[in-house]
């Protein structure tokens, strides 16, 4: 009897050190192969080395397993755990989510001025999300063209957009068309679009050097990546575990500085392939830059009446 018991202990402890590991289920809006993902899935490697019995992060896949634009409401649901997206992705759930572009703080500052825990309350309100941590800033967002400009002018212009750049290319004068990163590359072969905006950075993940003449500058806004959850796994996974999470994805975020380098390393690798800089005068740069602050506010605040002002006063300088 005695024996029996001790066996069936013993037999039992392992099993029940294995069912407190926590298991999450994450995917990407980006592409696989880009390099914000490669990043992640080395991160994720890491964790998962450090997380032993604690917590292990499933890496699911890219937009083939959940489309871009659908993987905000993914994580809202609860159809997968966690999510590397950015706010212009899920604005379908909640106008908010654009605004993080229009940031001028670094997320570092954002946990020291209570703009982390507004962004907090407003995605749990609206998202069911846990804003875990922002794995990209410092970087601006260009609009790259194949026909030349000699002023911001995009008029008979069509141009790929998000969320992110629709006010401001449209108050340019452009037409615009919003697709996924996956589906630029065709559309520039095929000659449907004038241009696209993206980041300084990641051209040459998806091949796009081949298909692009031009850069303007200035670059505009923040770009902003992050690390979002599912706000009830959050809440409900042992405190062990969401703990090693959180400092895991604190460590992945005060990497930011990183972006600073990589990105003079892109400019210059855009140049040596061929792509030209457009650029103005000082005047023009700075009220083209002025203009799309200005649009991009006054969208974020029309969008949301309610927290629009409040997220301009701790992200806008
Ligand atoms: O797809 C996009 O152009 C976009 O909105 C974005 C946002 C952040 C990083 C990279 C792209």
């Amino acid at each position: 009897m005695k024996k029996t018991l001790l066996f069936t202990l013993a037999a039992l402890v392992p099993a029940l050190a294995t069912a407190q590991e926590t298991t999450l289920r994450l995917v990407s809006a980006f592409p696989e192969n880009q390099f914000y993902v490669k990043r992640t899935i080395e991160w994720i490697e890491k964790l998962n080395k450090g997380g032993k019995g604690v917590l292990q992060i499933n890496f699911i896949g890219g937009p083939k397993a959940i489309p871009t634009f659908e993987v905000g409401n993914a994580v809202k649901t609860g159809v997968v755990d966690m999510a590397l997206t950015t706010g212009a992705y899920y604005t379908n759930l909640m106008p908010e989510a654009d605004a993080l572009k229009l940031a001028e703080v670094s997320a570092t500052d954002q946990r020291k001025n209570g703009a982390f825990e507004l962004i907090n309350k407003i995605w749990a309100e609206k998202a069911n999300m846990y804003y875990l941590a922002r794995v990209v800033d410092y970087t601006p967002f260009h609009l790259y063209l194949n026909k030349k400009i000699d002023k911001p002018d995009l008029t008979g212009l069509k141009i790929r957009i998000t969320p992110v750049y629709r006010d401001f290319f449209q108050a340019l004068g452009a037409a615009v068309m919003t697709t996924a990163p996956g589906e630029v590359y065709t559309a520039l072969e095929r000659g449907v679009i004038d241009g696209y905006g993206w980041p300084i950075h990641g051209l040459f993940d998806l091949n796009w050097q081949e298909k692009t003449k031009y850069r303007v500058d200035p670059g505009f806004y923040n770009a902003e990546v992050s690390l979002v959850v599912n706000l009830d796994k959050w809440k409900g996974m042992p405190a062990k575990a969401r703990d090693y999470l959180n400092r895991q994805a604190m460590d992945y975020e005060r990497q930011n500085d990183f972006w600073k380098s990589y990105n003079q390393q892109e400019t210059k690798r855009q140049a040596d392939t061929g792509i030209q800089a457009i650029t103005f005068d000082a005047a023009t740069d700075r009220a083209y830059v002025e203009k799309a602050k200005e649009v991009g506010w006054a969208g974020a605040i029309k969008a949301s009446p309610q927290y629009g002002p409040q997220l301009k006063k701790l992200l806008a300088k």
